[in-house]
Parts: C-alpha cells; structure tokens; sequence
C-alpha cells in the first residue's frame, strides 16, 4: 500500500455534514469517536467508549429497527477486524438504510499505533500485518456494494454513497496515521443512549 494521503478529521467533517434527525450515527471506540465528536456532538450520535467490535452489529439492528432512517457506522480498522462476521449478518439482512465506513489507518491508532493485520507483511519479528483487505471481506460475505477510497479525488463520491445510496454498503477508505487531539463527547454511557433514545423516539 502506498503512503495514505486523507486526513480523517476533514473527512468525517464532510461526511457529516448538514446531518439531521434522519441521520443515526454510530461510532467506533477510539479515534472514530473523536472523529464524530470533532464533527459537531448531537444527540444522535452513538460514540462507543469501549465495546470494541460492537458498532456493526449495533449499527444493523438499528437500520432494521428504524427503517425510515439513515444509519451510518464509522470505526477503524482495529474494531472491524474483531467482528468480521457481522458483515456476513448484515448481507444476510440487508437493510437499504445502512453504510459502515471504516477509517483504516493500519493502526490501533487508540492504542499507540501498533499494526493491525490491515498493514503491509513485512515479515520482521514483531510483524502483525497481513495485508488484510477488509473491502475484500465484506464483498465475500455477500455485501453486494463496496468500495475502497485512497485519494481525495474520491471523497465526494463517498460522501453522497455514504449518506444517501441504497444500502448496505461498504466502504474501506485509508486514512494518514496522525497525532490528533481528543475531542470527547460525554463520557456517560447511560447518559449517551438515553440522549439518542429521547431524541429519536421523544418521551417515553
Ligand atoms: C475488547 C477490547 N480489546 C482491546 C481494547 C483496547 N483498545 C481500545 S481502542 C483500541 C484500538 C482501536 O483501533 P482501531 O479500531 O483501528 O481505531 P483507530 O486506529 O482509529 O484508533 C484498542 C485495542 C478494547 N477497548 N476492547
């Protein structure tokens, strides 16, 4: 893999943008939690503090759940790879409302940039890559649209799949390892489901 060039605070700016209440955004522990957060903290926002693996599948229930709305998973690459099966259940169901995206950076960015098996093999003592293409896994599960976006040329074109095309779809996209600052939302797990439920199905 050559050298990635996107930035993933611009990118998840632009992917978010003009969100409303049609839009259910369920982000990945780590930097895609940041990365939501960094866009503008709304109520419908589901930043995962720490269930790593979880996003996708949550993310598929809530498309099912709420049909007449958009869901839009966002992680990295670490946490996809500990639920690679989710990806199968989603083929198997199908909802038209759902877009995971995956922030790879070939890193447990979270964790101090350890390689995750989305880097290059290079065989050294310490090596953990195996070029793991997670696109490529997605279509094998039978997710029918998936993509992979390196350059910025392409960025436009993802952002309206990912808001607005029937889904499910996938789309890998590689993003620079970068030191960035934390930028957190609430850190009350009760506080933040209660926060999206209040606000998307309003008072009990
Ligand atoms: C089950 C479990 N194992 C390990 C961790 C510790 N952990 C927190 S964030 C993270 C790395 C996440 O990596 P990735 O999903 O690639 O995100 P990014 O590189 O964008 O931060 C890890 C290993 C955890 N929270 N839960």
């Amino acid at each position: 893999m050559t050298q990635a060039t996107l930035q993933r605070r611009p990118l998840v700016k632009e992917i978010l943008a003009g969100a409303d209440d049609t839009l259910l955004v369920i982000a990945g522990l780590g930097s895609s939690n940041w990365d939501i957060t960094n866009a503008g903290d709304r109520p419908l926002n589901m930043p995962l503090w720490g269930a790593m693996g979880a996003p996708v599948g949550m993310g598929l229930g809530l498309a099912l759940a709420q049909p007449g709305k958009r869901v839009l998973v966002i992680t990295g690459d670490g946490d996809m790879l500990m639920s690679l099966g989710s990806l199968a259940t989603v083929a198997a169901q199908s909802p038209d409302n759902l877009a995971v995206c995956v922030l790879d950076n070939e890193k447990f960015g979270e964790t101090g940039n350890q390689a995750t098996h989305t880097s290059p093999r290079n065989n050294g003592p310490t090596d953990s890559g195996a070029g793991t293409d997670l696109a490529m896994i997605a279509r094998g599960c039978g997710i029918a649209d998936c993509g992979t976006v390196t350059g910025k040329e392409d960025v436009r074109q993802l952002v309206t799949d990912l808001r607005t095309k029937k889904g499910p779809i996938f789309r890998l996209v590689k993003v620079m390892v970068e030191k960035l600052d934390f930028v957190m939302p609430p850190q009350d797990g009760a506080h933040l489901k209660d926060r999206f439920r209040q606000a998307l199905l309003g008072n009990p």
